[in-house]
């Protein structure tokens, strides 16, 4: 093996495993199920409409306004309203947009939500304000020490 066959080898193992990292790791950090980012005290969460809710369970906190931003990538017919009875939202997807759907949870708990003809489904849970989740286990937590 030459020196230039080495390099090429080495920049060739180097892509692969790149292009690795980027589809497993990558990708799979921004659909996280239920990702919540708080911007200027709104909640907002990316929802996939498509067959389904992605995610079809999203949690977020009570007492703070939410904004679910639909994306409908499909033009089925079933998903083309989103119906959210405990607070009053029934709300037009159009194909292949964002459509931001905002109110502010007040009372903890679960809250069903659905398409107009009641076929898809899916889950606002509604959690005690302050009562934060951790993005990831503590670092610490491993680490006993009696
Ligand atoms: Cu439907």
């Amino acid at each position: 093996m030459s020196v230039a066959q080495i390099v090429v080898t080495a920049l060739g193992a180097g892509a692969i495993g790149f292009v690795l990292w980027y589809f497993l790791f990558s990708r799979t950090k921004s659909q996280v199920a239920g990702a919540v980012a708080t911007t200027n005290g709104v909640q907002e969460v990316h929802v996939v409409v498509k067959g389904g809710y992605t995610p079809d369970t999203i949690v977020v906190q009570a007492g703070q306004p939410v904004r679910l931003l639909f994306y409908r990538d499909e033009t089925a017919d079933c998903s083309e309203q989103v119906v959210f009875e405990a607070f009053g939202v029934t709300q037009m997807l159009p194909a292949f947009q964002t459509t931001a759907v905002e109110f502010t949870p007040k009372t903890p708990g679960e809250y069903p939500f659905r398409c107009g003809m009641n076929m898809l489904k899916g889950l606002l849970v509604v959690e005690e304000a302050g009562v934060r989740r951790r993005a990831a286990s503590s670092p610490h937590k491993s680490h006993a020490h009696g």
